[in-house]
């Protein structure tokens, strides 16, 4: 059994219902989610943007005595934003090693690359985080990137472990800068996970369309709707797809029914939004300091150089 298979039958088996993120960027994810960066309530992106064009300066300046080191992307995705990072750098001096999840992400990147900045020296992996960590071991210096707040889509426990395998492969002196969305109103929030346009919705409704493509199943995607909430207390947006009838659902690769009741929700991904307590609770058990914080001008993100 495929582990997407794995997964998705213990999902839909468990109550509550849930459905991991992860399985989202298939071709069809890819194009939404691109879709969404670029939709005017997703304000993610472009506050990124902004801070990784106007201090991109100040970011690198830990490096800038440096002979040579590397410059790690885990979750690259398209690169746009990272090439404003990268535009100002002597590129003898740099490598830089992009990992997605998704191999059709990598080639885009990589196309981009060679079009805005051809001098640079890059060096794809197709892998999962945690798969690629033990990868990074070296002696040359490092930079990790771990940007557009990737690390919410990990619940707070997962997303410490993460951060603490991270440190272990890193040496002392490597630097990671850690991109996160900071908790805000729910006005400024909600719009960015329930575009007008539709993409989120759909971005969640695709992966239904996945498992009855790749599983077999008979989901019928107008039976569900995408229901997001967020609490600006404890910074947790979520997103779930609500069942709007009672049915049932075959899955004919396992050969599994799953039954669902009217109202009753699937959660499909948290995106957990950040305060430096937050952050340094997540750093406790790591050997990784806050170094510098690095914010748009509307203050809804931070960039977070943090030192091991
Ligand atoms: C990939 C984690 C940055 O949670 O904001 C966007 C994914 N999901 N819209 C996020 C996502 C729905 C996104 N990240």
């Amino acid at each position: 059994m495929s582990s997407f298979e794995l997964d998705v039958l213990q999902g839909l088996k468990a109550t509550p219902k849930y459905l991991p993120s992860k399985y989202f960027y298939d071709h069809k994810g890819d194009e939404l989610f691109i879709k969404i960066m670029n939709s005017p309530e997703y304000y993610l992106t472009d506050c990124e943007f902004e801070i990784l064009s106007e201090q991109a300066k100040d970011i690198l300046s830990p490096f800038e005595g440096l002979e040579y080191f590397e410059i790690i992307e885990l979750g690259a995705g398209n690169g746009k934003k990272t090439v404003e990072l990268l535009r100002g750098l002597n590129t003898k001096k740099f490598t830089y090693k992009p990992v997605d999840i998704s191999s059709n992400a990598l080639e885009l990147l990589s196309k981009r690359l060679k079009r805005e900045l051809p001098q640079v020296r890059c060096e794809p992996e197709q892998g999962e985080y945690f798969k690629v960590l033990e990868s990074l071991r070296g002696k040359h210096p490092k930079l990790v990137l771990f940007l557009g707040s990737n690390l919410g889509n990990m619940v707070d426990e997962r997303a410490a472990s993460f951060l603490g395998a991270l440190s272990q492969v890193l040496n002392s002196g490597d630097r990671v800068l850690l991109g996160l969305d900071l908790i805000k109103s729910r006005e400024i929030v909600l719009p960015a996970y329930n575009d007008k346009n539709g993409y989120t919705a759909a971005f969640n409704l695709n992966l239904l369309k996945r498992i009855n493509k790749e599983l077999l199943g008979d989901f019928q995607l107008d039976k569900f709707v995408h229901s997001p909430e967020y609490d600006e207390v404890s910074g947790l947006a979520k997103s779930y797809l609500t069942s709007t009838e009672n049915q049932v659902v075959s899955l004919n690769k396992p050969g599994v029914q799953i039954s669902f009741q009217k109202g009753e929700r699937v959660f499909m991904e948290v995106s957990r939004k950040y305060n430096d307590q937050i952050l340094k609770t997540l750093l406790t058990r790591t050997q990784l300091l806050i170094e510098e914080r690095f914010l748009d001008s509307r203050k809804y993100f931070c960039d977070y150089l943090l030192a091991r």
